[in-house]
């Protein structure tokens, strides 16, 4: 079997770990990982190479590309939405123009290599933007292409860079008398809030659900920042690492787009309530919104409407809601802070 080998930049990142140590148990796999910050032990001893650096720098990309011929790039690296919000140049140079360095990269990649180099990429239904409450209940289910009109920073970067990586794809220097060369292929999904039973996230606008969960297995109260009728869509994270996997894996003549919509449960923020009470009875748990932070998950859909992933390459999450809770959220959870 041939080894791929893979750059997974964000490492560090929740979806980073889940990714890695999925990643780690499969043969025929070189995963090489980038963060800011180094690895901790366990995590960089599943890989074959970590490096610390920041994607903004050039330099140390070019590098980086100088060492290792790479097959996929997973590029995971991002400020959140809540962080984008509170820095926002910072959020659109690393969310933006980190996300142009390493198209520039996968190019360069392919054009030494003499093949299209993959590049995986992860959006978000900040992506979208329903003017409203009222309208985001009538909407419903959306479809990749209705409302998408975000209103955030980290919305609108994300919209653009999925834009971005289509250019590249299909349009890159379309005026060169003598094409150089080079070819990235560009797949993407837009992934709901995503919760770990082992790791929480920093940052992010739907971190309400994990940090409820967490909280309550920490035997702390919680002061839920949505109001209780708070509905978006959420996944447990190993679908959305099993997402990312089967869209890299998938015949690219099945793909009828770059962009896909990935969905699995979609609880208002009492339900979710409801599951950690059910398995945490003495949890405190209040809602005290934080209006501005409300007003932002009110333009973000109830639920998504997945079904060209589902037709073009098979997905299908293995969570629903109660499984995610039963099987993976409450035993991962528990087990988590028992053994800290
Ligand atoms: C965030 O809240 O910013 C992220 C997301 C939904 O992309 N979790």
């Amino acid at each position: 079997m041939e080894t791929k080998t893979i750059l997974i930049t964000g490492a560090n990142g929740e979806i980073g770990h889940g990714l890695i140590s999925h990643l780690a148990e499969h043969d025929g796999v070189r995963v090489v990982a980038l963060d800011l910050n180094a690895l901790d032990d366990a995590t960089r001893l599943k890989c074959y190479k970590s490096y610390t650096g920041d994607i903004l720098d050039s330099r140390f990309l070019e590098s980086l590309s100088t060492g290792h011929d790479f097959d996929v790039i997973y590029h995971l690296a991002a400020l959140l939405s809540t962080r984008a919000e509170r820095q926002p140049t910072i959020a659109h140079k690393v969310n933006v123009d980190g996300t142009l360095n390493l198209l520039e990269m996968a190019i360069t990649q392919s054009r030494l290599q003499g093949k299209e180099v993959k590049m995986i990429y992860p959006s978000s239904i900040a992506v979208y933007g329903l003017p409203h409450a009222a309208a985001k209940n009538r909407a419903g289910r959306i479809n990749e292409d209705e409302w998408t009109d975000p209103r955030t920073m980290y919305g609108i970067n994300k919209l653009y860079c999925e834009r971005l990586g289509k250019y590249y794809m299909n349009f890159y220097r379309q005026l060169d008398a003598q094409p150089m060369g080079g070819k990235v292929d560009f797949r993407c999904v837009r992934f709901p809030g995503l919760i770990s039973a082992v790791t929480l996230p920093t940052g992010g606008t739907s971190d309400f659900a994990p940090e409820m969960l967490h909280q309550a297995a920490k035997g702390e109260a919680y002061n839920c920042f949505v109001r209780e009728d708070t509905r978006i869509p959420f996944m447990a994270m190993p679908d959305g690492v099993s997402a990312l996997l089967k869209l890299e894996a998938a015949p690219k003549e099945n793909l009828s787009t770059q962009i896909y919509n990935v969905g699995a449960f979609s609880p208002s923020a009492t339900d979710l309530k409801e599951r950690v009470k059910a398995a945490f009875p003495s949890a405190v748990i209040n809602f005290a919104p934080d209006l501005k932070r409300q007003a932002i998950l009110d333009t973000w859909p109830a639920d998504v409407d997945d079904s060209r992933a589902r037709k073009d390459w098979g997905w299908k999450p293995e969570y629903d809601m109660r499984k995610a809770f039963e099987e993976y959220l409450i035993p991962g959870v528990s087990k988590f802070y028992k053994t800290k």
